[in-house]
């Protein structure tokens, strides 16, 4: 039975290279696999300076730019497009808060983030951002759709 406030979506979820580097892979990937989301594309990219001012380009005149495509381009990042109901807020909740000594205890964020730069991994705020975003990172063709058997009682 589909709820009538749940929605199919796929968001872009990605580890930043604090995550990968603390070895933080599988338990961010745990948690996803918890909530039942799926993924549906995965990949380890290590962006140049180029690709990640073009990512982040929103805040190209912010203090913090600079800082942050240092960051982001320091090390390999684990991109992912998720999918589930609501994916796009589901995770959203998950990550926490941005800065991470505000987010609470149990996200992602407030467990293992480490100030608002490394703050572990980057997640879509919106429907249309996760668009843009997936397709940033992924050809169409690298998305699977496919369910887990033992998930199909939540299929709507
Ligand atoms: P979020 O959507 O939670 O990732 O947060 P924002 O879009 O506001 O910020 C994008 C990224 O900029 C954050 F993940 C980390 C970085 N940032 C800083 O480094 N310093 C700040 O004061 C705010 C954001």
């Amino acid at each position: 039975m589909t709820h009538p406030n749940l929605r199919m979506e796929k968001t872009l979820l990605f580890l930043k290279p604090d995550g990968v580097m603390r070895g933080l892979i599988g338990e961010i990937i745990s948690r996803i696999e918890k909530k039942c989301l799926i993924i549906s594309a995965i990949k380890l990219v290590w962006l140049t300076r180029e690709k990640a001012k073009e990512f982040y380009l929103v805040h190209k005149d912010k203090t913090f730019f600079e800082a942050l495509i240092e960051h982001v381009t320091s090390g390999p990042i684990l991109a992912m497009v998720v999918q589930g109901p609501n994916a796009v807020n589901v995770v959203r909740r998950l990550v926490g808060e941005t800065n991470p000594f505000e987010a609470l205890p149990g996200t992602i964020r407030g467990d293992f983030g480490l100030d608002l730069t490394k703050n572990v991994v980057h997640a879509s705020d919106s429907t249309e951002n996760a668009e843009k975003e997936i397709a940033f990172f992924f050809q169409p063709q690298e998305i699977l759709e496919y369910q887990k058997p033992t998930e199909a009682k939540f299929a709507f």
